[in-house]
């Protein structure tokens, strides 16, 4: 097992595996930019190592400093959390040529990844559903519009190099998808320096539903069942459940079951996440997150298994400690995210937090790592604490969240809460019925 674990991140995710490590008698070492001084992570940490300025590109995303101050420390593993560095090939890379280990999934396997073609195609061969789309890049509006009217309209431009939404352009009829191609092709040359895109039938009212999994070296995979994420507004995912109300229980082993041959085929070691796009009883692959999650303690809360231990003793290669006949699905849990932001706007909220209250009791978790006077930053996602409800079944779970919710105080910033605390009492939530679209279409009238 790691003797000292170089945790490369910040915020809630830091402290989240800074417990694990501590828990596992391994040495913590925290990064942070001179604003993060005072961050709890680097509080309880063993040690800690300032990697540069407030700008993220020059510390959190600073692969030098932060091999320096891995080096500096003798740490033995690096823990890249989420977002960030989490899913850079290069730096797995650069770690392991330093002799360290990286604590995710191999190279090779977050580069098929981050291709969205290759994605597809890689998960299509090992037996999963995938959209019907371009067999590759679309290279001219003739090839698009040859595609479109054999898949049927509308249609969906996404970049190859993309994930999150960024540079998708929609095309509902012929003379729309010449706008739509330029359009996508543009964007996907601004966002992410490549102007390749593919298409596919797109997909008018889906859910968002991923799959949880984690493989050790040995071809041992489980999978933790699924998490409901629709509820989300311009790609920010807002609150995330288990299991989904949309779900029989049926499909749900079906597709898990599907999932958990195509990762043992594929040889992927480490923990994942396949997000489906589920519409009418059916599955769709989008993209395969190869890292943790922020929404990963939903998926806790039902198995009662800690994502981030499984997730560090894979790493050090140890075995799986768990069979998937062991698992059970116990109740159902939602994850709250509380964004310092206007919850109406969204607007970041940045400053200090001067009155803080938690709520606690039976099946309330909370994420967080922040404190009474602790000043939110500007610099980075606004994200200040995760409230995750477990109970025995969803409306005893809305019930514990409407009291969290009753409890919590947060003042000095404006955060999401006030927009939970509409979402819990909606009828359209209360009975499960939403797709993707649905916080969108329906803001103005909470
Ligand atoms: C789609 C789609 C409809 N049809 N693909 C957005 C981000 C990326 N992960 C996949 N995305 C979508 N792909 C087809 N063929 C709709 C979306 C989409 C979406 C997906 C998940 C969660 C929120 C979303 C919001 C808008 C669009």
């Amino acid at each position: 097992m790691f003797k000292k674990i170089l945790i490369a991140n910040r915020g809630d995710i830091a402290v989240r595996i800074l417990r694990a490590c501590k828990e596992m008698g391994i040495k913590t070492v925290a990064v942070h930019s001179l604003v993060d001084e005072s961050l709890m992570h680097v509080k309880l940490a063993d040690e800690s190592v300032c990697i540069g300025p407030n700008n993220a590109r020059d510390s959190y995303l600073n692969v030098s400093a932060i091999i320096s101050a891995a080096e500096l420390t003798g740490a033995d593993a690096i823990h890249p959390g989420v977002g960030f560095l989490s899913e850079n090939g290069k730096f797995a890379e650069v770690v392991a040529l330093h002799g360290m280990t990286f604590i995710g999934p191999k190279p090779e396997h977050i580069a098929i990844m981050g291709n969205k073609i290759t994605a597809k195609k890689t998960m299509e061969e090992l037996g999963i559903p995938v959209v019907d789309g371009s067999n590759g890049d679309v290279k001219s509006i003739d090839e698009a519009t040859n595609f479109a009217n054999e898949a049927g309209y509308p249609v969906l431009f996404k970049a190859v190099s993309g994930g999150g939404g960024k540079g998708m352009k929609i095309a509902n009829s012929p003379n729309e998808v010449e706008n739509a191609f330029k359009m996508a092709r543009s964007e996907a040359e601004a966002n992410f320096g490549n102007c390749s895109v593919y298409l596919e039938r797109y997909l008018v009212n889906p859910r968002h539903i991923e799959i949880q999994i984690i493989a050790d070296f040995y071809g041992n995979v489980i999978h933790l069942g699924e998490r409901d994420c629709s509820i989300q507004r311009n790609h920010q995912k807002l609150m995330e459940e288990s299991p989904s109300i949309a779900l029989p229980r049926e499909k749900r082993d079906e597709i898990a079951e599907k999932v958990s041959i195509a990762i043992k085929k594929l040889g992927y070691v480490g923990v994942g996440t396949l997000e489906f796009l589920y519409e009418k009883g059916e599955f769709f692959f989008m993209e395969m997150n190869t890292r943790l999650q922020v929404e990963h303690c939903v998926s806790e809360e039902i198995t009662g298994i800690d994502i981030v231990k499984e997730q560090i003793k894979i790493a050090a290669g140890e075995k799986l400690s768990i069979k998937q006949s062991d698992i059970h699905f116990c109740g159902h849990a939602i994850e709250f995210r509380i964004n310092a932001e206007h919850s109406e706007t969204f607007m970041p909220s940045p400053g200090k937090i001067v009155e803080l209250y938690f709520p606690g009791g039976n099946g309330v978790r909370i994420d967080s790592h922040v404190y009474r006077n602790y000043e939110v930053p500007q610099y980075y996602d606004s994200l200040i604490a995760k409230i995750i409800i477990h109970a025995p079944n969803r409306e005893e779970c809305l019930a514990k969240a409407q009291c969290a919710f009753d409890e919590l105080i947060v003042d000095g910033v404006f955060t999401t809460a006030d927009l939970h605390r509409k979402l819990i009492k909606n009828q359209d939530i209360i009975s499960g019925n939403f797709d993707i679209h649905w916080l969108e279409n329906n803001l103005r009238r909470l």
